[in-house]
């Protein structure tokens, strides 16, 4: 039972309150003196992350929508068993499990005065149309001096399970074309909008559309927004590739859940496992792995 009141008398706590979220899906905020978080149980989806004092940290499209079958423009979309088109062409990108209502497994606080929720999926949780082998999503989301975001993949079944995924994160920024991303220097990468191979040099600056998955990448990246006067620092592990997104001008007013001068204000650094760069996985049967995303501010 994934009611407001169900959970809240189960989970709930002074730092774990539960609601009626966007589009009447159960959502859960995390508070505490670090600052404030929320996800809802639809997509296990982090939609929102502030530190105390500051500016909120990820965007949200204020076109998103909140409905069944539909993904969230914004936040961290957990994108899982692909990450891009769906290979059968039947399906949306980015997978099911965002698009998907996962159930609470557990909530509570560190020592060091941290909240910590984690929701699960698994294959009889899904859509049958989707025709899910057998697997187990954890994902923990804790707010503390950093937010981290880890979804665990459990290979439940007997057979090898195949997948790509990528934490999907859009960051809040003052002016998209002020900013740097730095962290990728020298990488090799696909410019998925110019269909070319490139190495990265130097910073990456935000003056067009950009979709570029970088290859061999397992350091963080950090986005400068000299307008906010912070940086946003973005680290993570279970992945080798990192995705940088920006829709721009002419893709913006294409997306229906996307304001058309709302690039302004979003830059995507995705922790990824992108077959695009090599870096889909094949989990043996009772195996798992983790994919991590690891964001604080300086
Ligand atoms: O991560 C970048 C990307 O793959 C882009 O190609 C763009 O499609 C973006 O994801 C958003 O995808 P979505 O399915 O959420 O509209």
């Amino acid at each position: 039972m994934n009611t407001v009141n169900a959970l809240q008398s189960r989970f709930g706590s002074e730092n774990v309150n539960f609601y009626a979220g966007p589009g009447g899906f159960t959502a859960v905020k995390l508070a505490n003196s670090y600052g404030e978080a929320a996800l809802t149980l639809y997509g296990a989806h982090v939609m929102s992350y502030t530190p105390a004092g500051a500016v909120p940290v990820l965007w949200m499209s204020e076109k998103s929508m909140f409905t069944a079958g539909d993904p969230i423009r914004g936040g961290i979309p957990v994108c899982w068993p692909w990450f891009g088109p769906d290979v059968t062409g039947k399906f949306g990108g980015h997978g099911y499990a965002r698009v998907s209502l996962w159930n609470m497994v557990s909530a509570g606080q560190t020592p060091a005065g941290e909240t910590s929720v984690t929701l699960c999926l698994e294959d009889k949780d899904v859509d049958a149309k989707f025709a899910p082998q057998s697997f187990k999503l954890e994902l923990s989301v804790t707010l503390g001096a950093t937010l981290t975001v880890a979804l665990k993949i459990y290979n439940t079944g007997t057979e090898e399970l195949a997948y790509s995924g990528a934490l999907h994160s859009y960051f809040n920024v003052a002016d998209s074309a002020a900013i740097k991303v730095c962290g990728l220097e020298d990488c090799e990468y696909s410019d998925k909008v110019l269909n070319v191979e490139g190495i990265q040099s130097g910073s990456i600056v935000i003056d067009r559309e950009i979709d570029r998955v970088y290859r061999r990448t397992s350091g963080s990246v950090n986005v400068e927004d000299p307008v906010f006067n912070r940086t946003i620092r973005i680290a993570k592990s279970g992945s080798t590739s990192t995705v940088v997104w920006n829709p721009w001008i002419e893709k913006s007013k294409k997306m229906p859940d996307f304001g058309d001068e709302e690039y302004h204000t979003m830059v995507c650094v995705e922790a990824a496992n992108a077959s695009a760069a090599g870096d889909d996985r094949v989990l043996a049967p009772g195996a798992m792995a983790e994919l991590r995303q690891m964001i604080s501010i300086a």
